[in-house]
């Protein structure tokens, strides 16, 4: 397989999306990230006039670029001390909000990640610290990426229990929110939900549904990804609770989400035809106006899954623990 080609004859069916079977084939993808003009507006970013932050975002992406999947270790960046200070301001906020309004496999991870991984409010944890905790508990590794990853890029690499995760952090200007991954959003959203299972699975799900999918279907599989595993919530002994990245790793969103004002975001019922449908034009640099809630890990599972299954391709695909490669299959 090659990158080159931009399309696989699988199984006789011509004109699939490449997508990576092996596991270094991820070395292929991850080396061009969105940036402004796709999406996120200059405007609604402080550090894109910071030309000081700049340079060094652009330092650490360096960083990320070099790493290949059979690298020993992710590199360790030495945060300076206005980044530690972003930290250090973020880290006792969130974690106060999350008493009452995360889910709690999330609290019972973030106390775990503090006694093995490095967090801690003076600490920014490193991403090969965590990326070898979670490989112990789900097979879950976390690879450096230098920004934004295109959707297809991203999703596949979830097929292969990869999380790409970003390595600098926000701009100081605005702690509370930021419309892109930075790893605060990684560390104190994704991360320690990927230790769960029920959190993980439902990743690489969505993950593998995203291996070969047709170019006009893989947007919905982008918004299903935004609704659950950025923002969901789930009911938890008859309340909501959040497990959403995209809320976990904002204290501004966490503010909103869980608002008694009258003025509160809307919530409904988990539905992926209805989500993957219709609501494709969320906004990526405000809170949400709406979240989807589901019932319990089992009903959220049920849901993708089934969605997934629904997917028109010719062929399955089955990730291989052992060989860490993708299985094609066609389909009767
Ligand atoms: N708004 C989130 C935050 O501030 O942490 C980031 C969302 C990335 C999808
Ligand atoms: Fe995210």
């Amino acid at each position: 397989l090659s990158k080159m080609s931009k399309h696989l004859t699988i199984c006789g069916t011509p004109e699939v999306p490449w997508f990576p079977t092996n596991f270094y084939d991820l070395d292929k993808i991850g080396k061009e990230t969105l940036s402004e003009g796709d999406g996120i507006q200059e405007a609604d970013h402080p550090g894109f006039r910071d030309e000081e932050y700049k340079k060094r975002r652009n330092f650490i992406t360096e960083l990320a670029l070099k790493y290949q999947m059979y690298d020993k270790e992710v590199p360790r960046v030495e945060y300076t001390d206005t980044e530690v200070g972003v930290w250090q301001h973020c880290y006792p906020k969130l974690k106060k909000h999350y008493v009452g309004r995360a889910v709690k496999e999330f609290n019972e991870s973030l106390a775990q990640m503090e006694k093995y991984c490095g967090f801690a409010e003076d600490n920014i944890p490193q991403l090969e610290d965590i990326s070898q905790y979670l490989i112990s508990k789900t097979g879950w590794r976390i690879r450096p990426v230098g920004g934004l990853l295109s959707q297809r890029e991203f999703l596949n690499g979830l097929a292969f229990k990869v999380f790409h995760s970003t390595q600098y952090i926000r701009h100081h200007s605005a702690p509370e929110y930021t419309p892109e991954p930075d790893i605060i959003h990684e560390l104190m959203g994704h991360a320690p939900m990927f230790a769960n299972k029920h959190y993980a699975d439902l990743s690489q799900m969505i993950g593998l549904a995203s291996l070969g999918c047709p170019d006009h279907y893989l947007p919905r599989l982008g918004t299903l990804y935004w609704f659950t595993i950025e923002f969901g919530l789930c009911m938890e002994e008859g309340e909501r609770k959040a497990y959403g990245a995209g809320i976990l790793s904002s204290f501004g969103e966490l503010d909103w989400c869980f608002s008694q004002e009258e003025k509160a975001p809307k919530f409904f019922p988990l539905d992926c035809e209805e989500i993957a449908e219709n609501h494709g034009d969320f906004p990526i640099s405000s809170v949400q106006p709406y979240y989807f809630v589901s019932e319990s890990w089992e009903d959220a599972r049920k849901k993708i899954r089934d969605y997934c299954d629904a997917i028109p391709r010719p062929f399955n695909v089955f990730y291989n623990e052992k060989t860490q490669n993708i299985e094609v299959d066609r389909k009767i």
